[in-house]
């Protein structure tokens, strides 16, 4: 391509000058919401001087020309032939056409020569008419979508065009009315000819205007594959695509009926209940369905959607086939919740489903996920939990497994994350083959007109950003939709990439049903309210075309209302409500029958030292042949080596290592993603090794642990949180059997995906019922190093816990065990390797999921104490929620005046003061590894063991930030509030840390000082 561009670059000096003119014409604006098409046009004024023939539109299709003539010769008129070969031959410009050299032998060509020479005035207007009728082929494809009839209302203003709209534009390709009876050459870039090569200029334009100015408006010229865009051209402009058989026309009847008909039932018995319904885009559910119908029959088994609130009861009904009755009984409030859990509105709930593909007579598994209200946030955990479908059934090409995205106008403008989700459709590892994406434009967000929404002429135009092709289609034209859905999935199974399906619609009734639009819509409404439903439309034309007979449409009607009675008289038996119908990721085995866990004691996370060995020499190691590392890495495996052979202990990187090297060896495929994670953003890990002489040959050791082992993935992510966070979290749902971590580049990065903490990990079970074992690497801790980057903000996850701070927990068998089953999530801030390694295996091998919150360290991971001996990690030891002091204070426990708690790095920092100060025997520290769920028990344990103690809450962060306000109540609890807690750390502030290093470091001091000194609060006492 790159070849080609820069060829073309060089012959239009050759035939003409360019300027290129950006007119905005802004076109009149629409009447209430309607189509935005009042985009800038880009128009071309070339000076003809040096190539005559050459006219203001024309360089365009020289170089498609240039294109097809460059693969095949014969492909273009002769006359072509001979210009590319004269320019490509350096012939001056103005010459190229003029005069061309002979070819072939001398004889000939001097006659050939001669021959041109005295034909010149009709081969002039030859290659004049051809360029006219390319220049026309082209405008239509490219820019027909602005004159099609896309908009059921019809409240568009006119759009301004040079596509034949009107005999006075034939003069924009120098064409008059006299032209419209000639016959013209088409070119190689159109198939409005089927069989024909040549056909009168009226015939053309018409057959333009079938393909491009009708129902459907396709964009795809800006894409930059010529076989794709000849496969989308062939697609649309061969004449009779756009036919049906009278099956085809009947099951879509059927499918509007459905459609059309469940809405009403729904308003007919629940006239005051919000539903979000379809009316006005009764379409989606044909298009859907011929999506999914085109998909299994080629081969898809499993279809992931993901959608928001606009008509998903409708598609939960007649897509995925929800039972009616089990939707139906979600509009009885007074049903009793049979499941743990808060539960979520009926329009939020996933499902997942398989059935027999009534068109293919194929299995197809069906899943709708769940989602908050928070609209595109559920795009890229769709897209995380097909690749994880894709993943475990070996389907690399995605040829088995695909996902369906739908979209509302508004939101898919508007939301970031749909710009970030596009942005992984090919990265390797994230890539989902191509995802169909629907969107139900109907042309308002609530009570927001496009033109104050979105900059964009469609509300569809990040797609191109991944040069999807963007079909536009009337929704009112049910046969139009069903043919562009068809191609949507045919694309997808071809080229294996995004597709968009705009359905260009209305909203009948308000933002839900119990809104007024015409407060802030009312010429748009006015028209609404005089619009023909679809059904009703559709039907007239099938009968008046004898597709059906009234008869039959009137019994069609009838059995699905049946349908809905029968099935609502079932719902009223319904007394219990089971969330857990709603299920979008079922696990199969994972749990007991009852849906419990298998077990709910707590087991042993250590392993035998040969194990530890072996793992440890693979980290240290290069397991493939002639492999040139860099000389600073190989001093990082010796040092690994030593570790492992000669010290027995473990680095964070290799307690890490020891941790997935286990699980892989037992068959846990873990994930690990984020930005620079493969290497480390600290230059820690390397779990993927560059040879440093040959381009792209990569090693990763962990994938050489053991001949059976589960396959390891670790890969660099785009830079975005949102959407890489929310793929993780997808990819986590399709299995408990794999460890997925996202680790932040650092940990404050976690804000730009709070959405999917605040939404989906935080509160994902109590909503959903739906466990999820994902954890988040969130380096964190005050280096002096700027406020930034300091602070992974862990007391906004503490502030999320689900426990109660005020009520010391009873006692139970396993009460470690039953604390994580009952909380929401895991919050650790592990100070050794050992904890580390012993917390990331306990994540996999507790019988149960919950998402797992790790604060990572920075400085920790090369601190020469933070070290562990491989005796903290053998058969027997465990993760330690909370890490005694295990020095001097123990030998006189009455003795010893404070105890200081703590969490994480600032342990290395107070036992260094200690030191200094010599007092080891009057302070023990005591390190918190678990903060959430809170290990009452142990700290009951320390507490009591020093009765003579005053309690100190000790963080390197600010007052109002990192543990204290969680911690404070908690240990105020365990002690039954007979002690105070005081509190020795930064101030309050609004950063998380100072600027600058100096200040850093005495504050570091100050609150130092202030934990050893016994007095510091005789005052506040
Ligand atoms: C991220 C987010 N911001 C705001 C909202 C509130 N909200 C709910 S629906 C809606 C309008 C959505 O418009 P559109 O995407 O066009 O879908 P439609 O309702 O028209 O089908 C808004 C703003 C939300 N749910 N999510
Ligand atoms: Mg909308």
């Amino acid at each position: 391509m790159q070849h080609l561009r820069t060829t073309v670059a060089r012959l239009r000096p050759i035939t003409a000058t360019q300027t290129v003119k950006s007119q905005s014409q802004a076109r009149p604006m629409a009447v209430g919401g309607a189509l935005r098409t009042f985009e800038p046009m880009r128009s071309y004024t070339t000076s003809v001087s040096a190539e005559p023939f050459m006219n203001g539109t024309s360089s365009n299709y020289v170089e498609e020309m240039y294109y097809a003539w460059l693969e095949n010769p014969r492909s273009v008129h002769k006359s072509w032939d001979i210009i590319f070969r004269n320019a490509n031959a350096g012939v001056s410009p103005g010459a190229a056409y003029q005069s061309p050299p002979p070819l072939g032998g001398a004889a000939l060509g001097l006659a050939n020569a001669q021959a041109m020479v005295g034909a010149q005035p009709n081969m002039e207007k030859l290659v004049e008419d051809h360029l006219a009728v390319q220049s026309l082929v082209r405008a239509y494809q490219v820019r027909g979508h602005h004159i099609a009839k896309l908009d059921p209302l019809d409240i568009a203003g006119p759009p301004s065009s040079d596509i034949i709209t009107s005999s006075d534009k034939l003069g924009f390709y120098g064409l008059d009315e006299s032209d419209l009876d000639k016959v013209f050459r088409l070119p190689t870039t159109t198939f409005i000819g089927g069989s024909e090569s040549v056909l009168p200029l009226k015939e053309i334009i018409s057959r333009l205007e079938m393909a491009y100015c009708q129902s459907i408006g396709v964009e795809f010229m800006f894409i930059n594959d010529l076989e794709q865009c000849q496969w989308i051209r062939q697609k649309f402009e061969r004449p009779g695509v756009m036919q049906f058989t009278l099956e085809e026309k009947r099951t879509l009847l059927t499918r509007m009926v459905r459609s059309t008909k469940f809405e009403e039932f729904l308003q007919r018995k629940w006239s005051s209940e919000k539903r979000f319904g379809l009316e006005g885009c009764e379409s989606l559910i044909p298009a859907l369905k011929t999506i999914i119908d085109k998909s299994s029959m080629n081969g898809v088994e499993s279809i992931i959607m993901g959608m928001p609130h606009r008509g998903r009861l409708n598609v939960l009904a007649n897509v995925i086939h929800k039972e009616l009755d089990q939707i139906f009984c979600q509009f009885d409030s007074k049903l009793e919740a049979a499941d743990e859990g808060s539960g979520d509105v009926k329009y939020h709930l996933g499902m997942w489903h398989r059935r027999i593909n009534r068109v293919t007579d194929r299995n197809i598994t069906l899943s709708l996920m769940a989602n908050p209200s928070h609209l595109e946030a559920v795009d890229p955990v769709v897209q995380g939990k097909t690749k994880a479908e894709q993943f475990y059934c070996g389907d690399t090409e995605g040829k088995r497994v695909m996902s369906i995205l739908l979209h509302g106008d508004a939101a898919f403008a508007g939301q970031g994350v749909v710009y970030e989700t596009f942005h992984l459709s090919d990265l390797p590892s994230y890539t989902t083959h191509g995802t169909v994406h629907v969107v139900v434009n109907n042309q308002v967000g609530f009570t927001t007109d496009p033109r104050v929404a979105r900059s964009s002429s469609y509300p569809t135009d990040v797609a191109k950003v991944v040069n999807a092709p963007i079909f536009h289609v009337n929704a009112d034209d049910p046969e139009a939709v069903m043919y562009v859905c068809n191609v949507a999935a045919e694309w997808r199974a071809t080229f294996h990439k995004d597709v968009v399906v705009d359905l260009v619609c209305y909203r009948r009734n308000g933002h839900n049903e119990m809104d007024e639009p015409l407060f802030t819509q009312p010429l748009m409404y006015k028209q609404i309210k005089k619009q023909k439903g679809v059904l009703q439309k559709y039907s007239e034309k099938l009968l008046a075309e004898g597709a059906v007979s009234r008869q039959d449409y009137e019994e069609e009607i009838a059995k699905y209302d049946k349908i809905c009675e029968e099935a609502h008289a079932r719902s009223k038996d319904e007394k219990i409500l089971h969330i857990k119908h709603w299920l979008d990721s079922p696990w199969p085995g994972f749990f007991n029958v009852d849906g419990q866990p298998k077990s709910m004691t707590s087991l042993s996370t250590g392993l035998p030292e040969e194990e530890l060995v072996h793992i440890g020499y693979i980290a240290s190691s290069v397991p493939v042949e002639d492999f040139t590392l860099h000389r600073g890495l190989s001093r990082i495996l010796k040092g690994r080596t030593a570790m492992v052979g000669q010290r027995r202990v473990c680095d964070w990187a290799l307690g890490e290592y020891m941790a997935f090297g286990s699980l892989l060896k037992e068959g846990t495929h873990i994930r690990l993603s984020g930005q620079d994670v493969e290497r480390g953003t600290f230059s820690h890990r390397h779990h993927v090794l560059h040879d440093q002489k040959i381009d792209r040959r990569i090693c990763i050791p962990m994938n050489h642990i053991s001949p059976n082992q589960a396959p390891y993935t670790v890969c660099n992510s785009s830079l975005s949180e949102y959407g890489v966070l929310g793929f993780e979290l997808g990819f986590a749902m399709a299995s408990p059997n794999a460890l997925v971590l996202w680790e932040a580049q650092f940990g404050d990065f976690n804000n730009t995906a709070q959405c999917i903490i605040d939404q989906f990990i935080c509160p994902g079970q109590a909503k959903w019922v739906r466990q999820n074992g994902i954890v988040l690497l969130l380096p964190h801790g005050m280096e002096g190093m700027g406020p930034e980057h300091s602070s992974a903000r862990p007391e906004r996850f503490l502030q999320m816990c689900n426990e109660d701070p005020d009520t010391y927990p009873v006692s139970v068998c396993e009460f470690a065990v039953r604390q994580l089953y009952d909380c929401n999530w895991i919050i650790v801030n592990c100070s050794t390797p050992a904890n580390y390694f012993h917390i990331l295996r306990r994540q996999i091998l507790q019988a149960f999921r919950k998402p797992l919150i790790v604060i990572t360290p920075k400085s920790l991971l090369r601190h020469p104490e933070a070290k562990s001996s491989f005796d903290d990690m053998l058969p027997g030891t465990h993760f330690q929620r909370l890490i005694p002091d295990s020095g001097p204070v123990c030998e006189n426990p009455e003795a010893v005046k404070r105890i200081v708690f703590c969490t994480g790095k600032v342990y290395y920092e107070l036992t260094r003061e200690r030191n200094n100060r010599g007092n080891d025997d009057i302070v023990a520290i005591a390190r918190i590894e678990q903060l959430s769920p809170f290990p009452f028990d142990q700290v009951k344990v320390e507490t009591d063991r020093y009765p003579n103690a005053d309690l100190v809450w000790c963080q390197e962060e600010h007052k109002n930030q990192g543990y204290y306000d969680y911690v404070k109540p908690r240990l105020r609890t365990t002690v039954d509030r007979t002690r105070p807690v005081w509190y020795a750390g930064r101030g309050p502030a609004a950063a998380p840390a100072t600027g600058n290093k100096a200040a850093h470091l005495v504050e570091l001091q100050r609150f130092l000082d202030t934990a050893f000194n016994l007095d510091a609060f005789t005052e506040q006492s």
